[in-house]
């Protein structure tokens, strides 16, 4: 038998599932949400509410009280870490921790009769941890892009041109703002490589999947670019942990756990990657071929690739991928935020979302366009400034409910020409993914049919993979075993229906263009 335990910070709780990887079978999975069992945080989405400017932060401190929260529970609930082989984890990508230089010996002599935060709250030299959906570094932006010759150049190097959410221009406010605490800052986290050096007992470096999504990582080399990282804040070479490989056993679990929770001390710990790089692996789509759509908070399309191509108009990523070689990444903010607006101003059920309340409505909605952006979009870069319709008519309900999917999917069919792949199917995952009616709309808007796995939170589970994955076990033999697609769970493209949004393509870009 060998169980791996993969974790997953996401942005609105953390994670656990644990797989009998040579049996296929899972063993157990519990969550924490943030916002439900950790109040007193005052986080009730997981970050804190009213930032000024398009700051998003969130408290670092929640993230490891849900760690100890979640393995009492699990332990509470019998799950039995003794047999545990291996664990790894998947992070929401982009958000960053800043901690002294004592943070690793802290790590080392963590004491299990004690919590987590009470160890390592005074480790941190920033108390909040900008996260990814914080948008307010345009100006740190364009200053390191003009520092390094320009955002080609960025993008060249980093595969990404400077975006707001990713952590160089982050760190680089931080540098400018409160310059004496970034002075005191020691050592630069994302939140995958600060989770697994507290599991590690010690500092841990970051992977090649997350550290693509800093602007810091030169994408050919594998390892910081100098030019960027010099660009991006003075002394930042030294507060950097190292780049390494994804599959890097990072040694055996740090004691705490081993006494708190029961983990053998022959648990081997595997560094973290980001939550989409961990997709790709839970997902299946490891090998070049699949195109995955993942509805999350936000909802993000992806696929490995050989080559690091990168977006000519600069809003998609290229990242590694976990097992060598490459990924695609296109991310658009407003996700489930926009799915669940039009179900809050309605006091919907999700129900209305499925194939019967879908069925109230003709599709193509009549021609009714919306850029569903409640949020200034990453996929295109536009501040609408709340959602705008095609009409000026008041829209009903079932209408309204329509035209949030049919127009975030038309958005994503707008946006990812450049990765020059035609999917003849897509797999789905993500929250939304189970509602099939969600799922019809995506079959009908590519054309394609789309398939669902029989395991949820594919990032939890590529995060177990993946831990499986470095101490051994055969990728194919992981695929096999936990990334099939449910019986019955594959939904055909209706009749007719990608004629129709065919047509209404080229109108929902003239639409947009009109609003820029
Ligand atoms: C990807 C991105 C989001 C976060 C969500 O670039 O910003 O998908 O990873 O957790």
């Amino acid at each position: 038998m060998s169980l791996v335990l993969g974790l997953d910070s996401s942005t609105q709780s953390l994670s656990a599932v644990l797989l009998d990887a040579d049996q296929g079978v899972v063993v157990a999975e519990d969550s924490v949400n943030f916002g439900d069992d950790l109040p007193q945080y005052q986080q009730s989405h997981g970050y804190a509410e009213g930032g000024v400017r398009g700051e998003i932060h969130a408290n670092p401190m929640m993230w490891v009280e849900a760690l100890d929260l979640l393995l009492a529970r699990m332990k509470s609930n019998g799950v039995d870490f003794s047999s545990v082989v291996a664990v790894s984890g998947s992070g929401q990508q982009h958000g960053s921790v800043y901690l002294r230089s004592c943070f690793g010996e802290k790590l080392s002599e963590l004491d299990s009769a004690q919590s987590l935060v009470e160890q390592i709250e005074g480790c941190l030299t920033r108390k909040s941890s900008p996260i990814w959906m914080d948008s307010s570094t345009s100006a740190e932006c364009a200053e390191i892009a003009s520092a390094v010759g320009g955002n080609e150049v960025v993008c060249a190097k980093s595969g990404s041109i400077a975006v707001e959410r990713f952590t160089g221009s982050q760190i680089r406010k931080f540098s400018k703002t409160e310059p004496e605490a970034y002075a005191e800052t020691g050592v630069i986290h994302l939140v995958s490589s600060y989770f697994a050096s507290i599991l590690a007992g010690r500092n841990v470096p970051i992977d090649r999947g997350d550290g693509a999504g800093m602007n810091l990582m030169n994408l050919s080399s594998g390892d910081w670019d100098e030019d960027l990282v010099e660009a991006t804040a003075d002394g930042l070479k030294d507060k950097l942990p190292p780049v390494a490989p994804s599959n890097t056993n990072s040694g055996p679990i740090s004691s705490y756990f081993v006494q708190k929770y029961g983990f053998s001390e022959n648990c081997q710990t595997v560094i973290w990657s980001g939550d989409n790089p961990c997709s790709l692996i839970g997902m299946g789509a490891a090998k070049p071929g699949k195109v995955v759509i993942s509805l999350g908070t936000s909802d993000t399309l992806f696929a490995a690739m050989s080559e690091p191509k990168t977006d000519p108009n600069g809003y998609g990523h290229a990242f590694g991928n976990p097992v060598g070689g490459y990924m695609s990444l296109i991310c658009f903010k407003n996700g489930s935020l926009a799915r669940e607006a039009i179900k809050d101003q309605f006091n919907l059920e999700w129900s209305a979302f499925e194939k019967d309340g879908l069925a109230q409505t003709p599709i193509g909605n009549d021609g009714i366009l919306m850029l569903p952006f409640y949020e200034p979009e990453i996929t295109p870069r536009i501040d609408t400034g709340g959602p705008v319709f095609s009409t000026n008519n008041e829209l009903t309900p079932e209408q309204s409910v329509r035209a949030v999917l049919e127009c975030q999917f038309l958005n994503m069919r707008n946006n990812f020409g450049w990765l020059g792949v035609e999917p003849t199917r897509i797999s789905l995952t993500g929250g939304a993914s189970a509602n099939d009616g969600i799922a019809q709309v995506v079959a009908n808007v590519f054309g394609v049919p789309v398939d669902r796995l029989d395991v949820p939170g594919s990032a939890t589970i590529g995060a177990a993979m993946r831990a499986g994955h470095a101490i051994g076990i055969d990728l194919d033999v992981l695929e096999n075993n936990f990334s099939q697609s449910k019986e019955g769970s594959t939904i055909e493209p209706e009749e007719g229906a990608f004629e129709i949004y065919q047509q209404m393509l080229p109108q929902f870009s003239q639409f947009i263009l009109s609003q820029h």
